[in-house]
């Protein structure tokens, strides 16, 4: 039975990262699943990308797409997600990759492929969480990447659980129908990053970055 190991808002922060990845011990059949804003603030988003691509040749990994990538892949066409990028930390993305083109050339495919979210039969994993009021096939793609408060307070009637992000928190926010694990890396300088391990018995591990 396959465990998921859910990453989320790295944020350019590739050596926490790294470290990470490197504290956990891993099985050939564990399934990654990386839940978005892989980039901005800190200083490699490039590098953090061919890094979870790369973690893709060991490991089957689901990429989804969070709220900072969503802002990049919508700046081009429209100025409010434009005023998003360059006001959340996109400068430093487009430091990373040399050139705000150079983001599309060199990872516009990965940015591209990204998915909202990924569910399983115990779990349902997603950038920011749900509208809980909808079910799941009619959400708003912006709720999937922004929603805060109306999803973090409030119960949601799937049988899944939900492991989310986007919402920073000093510790992984723990409740009966959902989990967050954004602890506000590449926002704050001492903040770590989080892995949640899960498997289908309904095991939850934590491990951190140092
Ligand atoms: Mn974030």
């Amino acid at each position: 039975m396959p465990r998921y190991i859910a990453i989320t808002d790295i944020h350019g922060e590739l050596k926490k990262l790294n470290n990470l990845l490197s504290k956990i011990d891993t099985k050939s059949d564990d399934i990654f699943v990386f839940m978005g804003d892989y980039i901005d603030r800190g200083p490699d988003s490039k590098g953090v990308i061919e890094t979870v691509i790369k973690q893709g040749l060991t490991h089957k990994c689901i990429y989804l797409i969070g709220s900072h990538e969503y802002a990049l892949l919508h700046s081009k066409q429209d100025d409010y997600y434009q005023f998003l990028f360059d006001n959340y930390g996109g400068p430093a993305t487009v430091r990373s990759y040399g050139g705000f083109e150079n983001i599309f050339k060199i990872h516009g495919s990965f940015f591209n492929s990204l998915k909202f979210y990924y569910l399983t039969d115990k779990y349902l994993f997603v950038h920011a969480g749900i509208n809980p009021n909808i079910p799941l096939e009619k959400q708003n793609e912006v709720d999937l990447v922004y929603i805060r408060g109306k999803f973090i307070y409030s119960k949601h009637n799937m049988p899944q659980k939900i492991i989310f992000g986007h919402t920073e928190f000093d510790k992984p926010y723990i409740d009966d129908d959902k989990i967050g694990i954004d602890l506000g890396c590449g926002k704050y300088k001492n903040a770590r990053l989080c892995a949640l391990i899960l498997d289908e018995n309904g095991s939850e591990n934590f491990v951190f970055s140092d």
